[in-house]
């Protein structure tokens, strides 16, 4: 692709757009949104603009589309599939300022949001009145809602509640040419015409800007369990994870960590918990809802099924310290490998039951290309997140070989009838692979979408395709 520099005047543009106190091209600036949390990626851009409006939004990208200036959309940037990078220079359409919560509509059970709203502060707001917004990403402290729509973000709640899709009702969307849209209606059913809402979500930020969302809400569950549960044999874990639901239970969260993302996170945080030697991996699980002598069941259920899998004995969370505690070590695993490792995340998705084949295959992979591998995730959703380490491997492995590695991991998902990234979105570090999800003809439709929102390609480029 050939795009414009951003020059002088265009600045002025800007400037005169969004007025002089938002629009940045100062090192430091350059530097911040130059990565987002995807392995060490750096893409400077060229300047970043922090508007407040759809309609200062839509002179922009009028501005950046007859100029031919690549425009990436950024939330807080926590993503971890590149989704942020400004891969080709250009503008970073900064989202912070869109920050508030504009109804929570408690006779409808629904909300109006903008994007730059961080999950938890929108949590928080609608916990307050009883209400409940399930998606719960590990960065839920930080990440935007904008984001999390971007990518379709899951979390562990998802496995019961289902992922950011299942509640997002209507969008207001700046599109790459400049006309602002709404794409459905603020209802819970909607058989009308094409679900424009729904190809927003997902899209990664190269269809259109996200200016406002419309979420429904359910009321909020007062009561949860959760229960820790040790594996001698991380492959008996997994398969564990499917007979919950057989046995007729659907937790509210159902978490795999092998025993080595464990480790990573007690060098990284605090949590006071001891593990045997012999512990192989561990399954995290919730149950939720109002009434405690239901869940108390459930988890004699739960309970029940896991012992048939040969699990060590299981320990149940007494008090909220402690809930809070185990959930910490969880939420950090991928920031303890970060921190830690130079590493590349996978986000492999396959149905459920095959959870403890993609597990071997992944292992196997790794002696065959000589990689570690630190697996952890959401195995109730059959979502594994892969960290693979890069320790002794040589630049060059690293750089050639590792992408065969992966490859053919991905082959294994989509072979089991999975895919490549279940809710951390292609981005710019798997669009490699798209060829191993989809045919040709398949992408020539997607393709075809994406040229009809963005004729000139000027809105995140460089991301989902090659
Ligand atoms: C996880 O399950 C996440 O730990 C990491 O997928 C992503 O930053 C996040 O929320
Ligand atoms: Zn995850």
């Amino acid at each position: 692709m050939q795009y414009s520099k951003v020059t002088p005047e265009h600045i002025s543009i800007f400037q005169s757009i969004i007025g002089k106190d938002h629009v940045f091209y100062d090192e430091e600036n350059i530097k911040h949104y130059a990565h987002d949390e995807t392995e060490d990626l750096k893409f400077p851009p060229e300047v970043i603009l922090k508007p407040r409006t759809a309609e200062e939004i839509s002179e922009i990208l009028k501005v950046c589309n007859k100029e031919n200036i690549p425009v990436t959309p950024r939330g807080a940037g926590t993503g971890l599939s590149g989704g942020a990078l400004p891969v080709y220079g250009g503008v970073i359409l900064a989202m912070e300022r869109f920050n508030s919560i504009i109804a929570i509509d408690e006779r409808n059970l629904q909300a109006t949001v903008e994007p730059g709203v961080i999950n938890q502060v929108f949590q928080e707001a609608v916990i307050a009145k009883g209400l409940f917004y399930p998606p719960d990403p590990a960065s839920k402290g930080s990440c935007f809602l904008g984001g999390n729509l971007a990518e379709n973000a899951g979390g562990p709640k998802a496995v019961k509640y289902g992922v950011t899709k299942d509640y997002v009702l209507n969008l207001e969307v700046v599109l790459p040419t400049g006309e602002i849209i709404w794409t459905g209606a603020n209802v819970l059913k909607n058989a009308t015409g094409y679900n424009l809402t729904q190809l927003i979500v997902g899209s990664e930020g190269t269809l259109g800007i996200i200016t406002k969302i419309i979420f429904r809400l359910i009321p909020y569950p007062t009561q949860t369990l959760l229960m820790l549960v040790p594996f001698f044999s991380a492959e008996k874990a997994c398969e564990a994870v499917s007979a919950v639901f057989r046995a007729g239970i659907t937790p509210s969260a159902m978490e795999f960590m092998e025993r080595d993302a464990i480790d990573w996170v007690l060098k990284f945080v605090e949590v006071n918990i001891e593990i045997k030697e012999n512990i192989k991996a561990h399954l995290l699980i919730e149950v939720d809802g109002n009434d405690l002598d239901v869940l108390m069941k459930d988890c004699e259920k739960i309970s029940e099924v896991m012992y048939g899998f040969e699990c060590d004995e299981i320990l149940f969370a007494e008090t909220a310290a402690q809930k809070e505690n185990l959930w910490k070590m969880r939420r950090r695993v991928a920031e303890a490998v970060r921190s830690h490792a130079v590493y590349k995340e996978e986000d492999t998705v396959v149905p459920r039951a095959e959870l403890a084949v993609l597990l071997k295959g992944v292992k196997e992979i790794g002696t065959k290309y000589g990689f570690r591998s630190v697996c952890y995730g959401h195995a109730g959703d059959g979502n594994m997140h892969v960290n693979i380490i890069k320790e002794n491997l040589s630049d060059e492995d690293w750089n050639t070989k590792l992408p065969l590695g992966i490859r053919e991991i991905f082959e294994l998902c989509v072979k089991l009838g999975g895919t490549l990234s279940g809710e951390h979105g292609i981005g710019w570090v798997q669009k490699n692979y798209m060829d191993i999800a989809f045919n040709e003809k398949q992408l020539d439709l997607m393709k075809g979408i994406k040229t009809l929102f963005d004729p000139n390609h000027i809105l995140n480029p460089g991301k989902i395709f090659v």
